[in-house]
């Protein structure tokens, strides 16, 4: 029965003994490993009740089992919706609640909370530690280690992945397996990936970036992945040496950047850095070239479209651009206010169309038919230019959007708490320029007249409500918001007096 996703992306490696992960201390795991443990995981999924087209929200630590649950619901047909570890309890409610998931996985830690907003909705909770154990390992352990494939189309469902929303209220992004599949294919070989290459994988799996980019790529290649829990800068000088290429935002290039370790000897067995997710500035490009002898790789993407563009892989990679559109691609650029196709070098906002862009957001008619035009454009909210050469440049957002480290911020959602503090009149959220993760967070407060707010307290409210890397830098007082004259707030201004509140001088 087909099932294009698992056909192309699993199915090739069954049996194969070739290793398909290298863990931080050096064990492998085989391809024929791997997708036992995911057929395990497969039938378990099956008996937990689930069906294809169910929903399953995990939120779980990396780990090969981490993957292998993705394995899994790609093989059983289920909607993988993957969630950012840093959440809390109370985001993660909306995110259960909203796509009706069926089953939710998580670590030991949160299978208490997280029951009780399961349990409301008639779904379970299964567990997965960092280590790969849990009940649902408990669960998989005596069942077949060989596949039931689910039938699925090329425009069934494959993964839902949230992204916030300028009013604060997150969209789950309709992922279809075409859109996954054509987008990794394409980029494996736009970026002339084999099964030669070895990945250096310390990105998150719960995002577009860390899974559907670099995971789906190798798998698309048959190459392998050096698989680590996370970015850390000792483990990743000792593994380059071991790696023909990378992929990771901004943070990663300029904290290997600072370390004096890093050098031209260190990356000599290296082919491709790549970069993506937030803007890579022109002076890392360079300088990163200067050290090591490589040009990064830059391209551009987002949660409902995949990769849309990329620097050529033998042609000139040009610093502070993101490349062609990728082929099958279609980008414009269009005046915001009427839609209307503007000339090359005039800046506008980018419009995208192909098999990579999403199907909608779930049970949100209205919303996605404020982005996705009926001819399949959406309207990406990124402000860009093409140049004589066609290199897209992205000068901007049209949309209010903070990207830290790149992971998205909506200042929205922060300033809506924020608002509710005693003390607080009103509020605003900017993204100002920081060393480490590019851009990061500063609320402006106004005091109302008779309390005067006390920000250690707003500091710990927001703790219990937001994931941390949301949480404001820094918090300060001011007598007034900036507004234009139609009483709009003008964050330029704010994000103008705070720019350098991080920089060094
Ligand atoms: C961690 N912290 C962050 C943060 N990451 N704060 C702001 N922004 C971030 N991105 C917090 C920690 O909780 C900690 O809080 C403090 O900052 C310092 O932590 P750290 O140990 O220095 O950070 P680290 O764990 O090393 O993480 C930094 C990072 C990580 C950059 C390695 O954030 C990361 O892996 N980012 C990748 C995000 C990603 O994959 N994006 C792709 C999205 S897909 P405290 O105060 O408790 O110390 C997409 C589409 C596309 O955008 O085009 O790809
Ligand atoms: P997300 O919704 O997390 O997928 O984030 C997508 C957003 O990240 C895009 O809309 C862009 O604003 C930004 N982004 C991704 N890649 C790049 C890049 N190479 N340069 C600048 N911004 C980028």
């Amino acid at each position: 029965m087909p099932n294009p996703l698992f056909d192309e992306l699993f199915a090739p490696y069954l049996g194969s003994s070739q290793t398909f992960l290298t863990l931080a201390d050096g064990t492998t795991i085989s391809h024929d490993a791997f997708l036992k443990q995911a057929a395990q995981f497969s039938h378990a999924l099956r008996d937990l009740g689930l069906r294809p087209g169910d929903r399953l929200a995990v939120q779980i630590e990396k780990s090969p089992e981490a993957l292998a649950i993705y394995a899994a619901a790609v093989a059983a047909g289920v909607i993988f919706l993957p969630l950012n570890t840093a959440y809390t309890t109370s985001e993660l409610e909306y995110f259960i609640d909203n796509s009706s998931a069926k089953l939710v996985i998580c670590g030991p830690d949160k299978q208490e909370s997280l029951a009780e907003i399961a349990f409301k909705i008639g779904s379970n909770v299964e567990t997965l530690d960092a280590h790969g154990q849990g009940s649902l390992v408990d669960i998989a352990r005596d069942k077949s280690t060989k596949f039931h494939v689910a039938d699925r189309g090329a425009d069934d469902l494959a993964a839902f992945l949230y992204t916030s929303g300028t009013t604060g209220r997150s969209k789950g992004a309709m992922l279809t397996q075409d859109n996954l599949l054509s987008n990794a294919q394409l980029l494996s070989e736009y970026w002339q990936f084999t099964s030669e290459d070895v990945l250096l994988h310390a990105l998150p799996i719960f995002h577009t970036h860390g899974l559907f980019v670099a995971t789906n790529v190798v798998l698309a290649s048959g190459g392998s992945m050096i698989f680590l829990p996370q970015f850390d800068i000792d483990q990743m000088i000792d593994d380059l040496p071991k790696s023909t290429s990378m992929m990771g935002v901004p943070t990663f290039y300029t904290r290997l950047l600072s370390d004096a370790r890093f050098d031209k000897q260190l990356t000599q067995h290296m082919r491709l850095f790549i970069s993506g997710s937030a803007p890579l500035l022109a002076e890392t490009h360079i300088q990163f070239e200067a050290r090591t002898g490589h040009r990064i790789l830059e391209r551009y993407g987002m949660t409902e479209t995949n990769m849309n563009t990329s620097n050529p892989y033998s042609g000139e990679r040009r610093a502070g651009t993101v490349g062609h559109p990728l082929p099958g691609v279609e980008l414009k650029i269009t005046d915001p206010a009427k839609g209307s196709e503007l000339a090359v070098g005039e800046i506008g906002q980018i419009e995208v169309r192909g098999r990579n862009v999403f199907k909608g957001y779930w049970q949100m008619p209205e919303k996605t038919a404020a982005e996705l035009r009926e001819d399949g454009f959406f309207i990406t909210g990124d402000l860009g230019r093409i140049d004589a050469d066609g290199y897209v440049h992205i000068v901007g957002r049209n949309k209010d959007l903070i990207i830290s480290g790149g992971y998205n911020i909506y200042p929205k959602e922060i300033e809506l708490i924020l608002d509710e503090q005693p003390g607080v009149q009103e509020s605003a959220v900017v993204g100002v320029p920081h060393p480490d993760f590019g851009e990061t967070v500063v609320g402006v407060i106004v005091a109302d007249d008779e309390t005067s707010p006390d920000l250690k307290k707003i500091s710990d409210a927001i703790s219990g409500i937001l994931a941390r890397f949301k949480h404001p830098k820094k918090l300060v007082i001011v007598d007034e918001l900036p507004r234009n004259t139609m009483g709009k707030v003008q964050k330029n201004l704010l994000r103008d007096r705070f720019a350098d509140s991080f920089m060094p001088h």
